[in-house]
């Protein structure tokens, strides 16, 4: 586990020692657009952009849900990575047929040779100029929901004008409670900031599930952008989160509302394809050795994301 400096990989992990035991999330740094109007160099065509993605994170998930939903997977290709992620990053089993690479940080030098940052999933590639045009997963699935509509279905949008604002503020608290601080809390190295991360989350959890005990969806009873960005920090709290990152003071199984919201946007139709635990289990426990030091994989837990769910009567 490394990163870039000046396009020359080095094999560190994140410091935690200036913030004092906390985990702090960089930002990231590709953030061009995709656009339909024209205005940017990136105009959408079929076969043009490819998604590099590992199937174990849960920002690159975002990204295969809104591919999957859009119905783009004949429009945008995708190339996987290996699970594991160990002292070169992450990498590939076979070399990337879209790049040659065999490692992801050489996409990264490809698009900027002088590239200094993480190296992090998901990528959205630009097979025709061969650069990187984004690789925050906010922003392309946003890319994906509403720029590439002359090739997917148009009559789906998860982030439609009239919620926008709503959707943002559900967003921004799930992102920093849930999201990221699952990542927090199991990333921190001092006691305090752990407790402070597990119980904002918990809290929020237990939150979300009263709002959840009347209404089907987090915003404006539809399925909307707030609830993938959920639904992918909830598809792993109980295989990984709860033991790999010590968030054990509740399972999503144990929450009467939250576990059928949970089965509830598992069903829908194309999602169920995204999720894979055999990725997502493998990579967690085995990739953070400062964690996990034996590497040891978890055969359980047993999971029960098929069973009904209910939640139709709410609206
Ligand atoms: N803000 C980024 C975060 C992406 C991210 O951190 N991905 C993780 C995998 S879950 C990663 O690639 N980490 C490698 C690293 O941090 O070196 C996004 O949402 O796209």
């Amino acid at each position: 586990m490394g990163l870039l400096i000046e396009g020359r990989w080095q094999d560190q992990w994140y410091d935690t020692k200036s913030t004092g035991g906390a985990f702090v999330r960089p930002e990231t740094q590709f953030r061009q657009w995709v656009k339909a109007d024209g205005s940017t160099p990136y105009r959408p065509e079929a076969g043009r952009y490819h998604l590099f993605v590992s199937l174990a994170c849960p920002w690159a998930h975002r990204t295969l849900i809104m591919r999957a939903l859009k119905r783009l997977e004949g429009v945008i290709g995708v190339s996987v990575v290996d699970p594991l992620m160990g002292k070169e990053g992450w990498t590939f089993a076979e070399p990337d047929p879209v790049t040659g690479s065999t490692r992801l940080y050489e996409v990264y030098a490809k698009a900027k040779p002088d590239y200094t940052g993480r190296v992090t999933v998901p990528v959205l590639w630009d097979k025709k100029t061969g650069t990187i045009v984004n690789n925050e997963s906010a922003e392309i699935i946003r890319i994906l929901n509403s720029e590439f509509d002359e090739f997917g279905d148009a009559s789906l949008d998860f982030y439609p004008a009239d919620l926008a604002e709503e959707i943002d503020r559900v967003n921004a608290f799930v992102y920093d409670r849930i999201n990221n601080g699952v990542y927090k809390a199991g990333f921190a190295t001092s006691q305090e900031k752990y407790e402070q991360a597990f119980d904002a989350l918990f809290d929020a959890l237990d939150g979300l599930d009263t709002r959840l005990a009347t209404q089907r969806y987090l915003v404006g009873n539809r399925l909307t952008e707030a609830d993938w960005r959920l639904f992918t920090t909830l598809v792993r709290f109980d295989a990984v989160y709860v033991g790999h990152f010590k968030c054990n003071l509740r399972r999503i199984a144990d929450y009467p509302n939250l576990s059928g919201y949970l089965r509830d946007l598992y069903q829908v139709p194309g999602v169920a394809g995204t999720v894979n635990f055999e990725h997502i289990k493998r990579h967690y426990y085995a990739s953070h050795t400062m964690i996990n030091p034996t590497g040891i994989v978890p055969k359980g837990p047993a999971l029960d994301l098929e069973s009904p769910h209910d939640r139709a009567r709410l609206g």
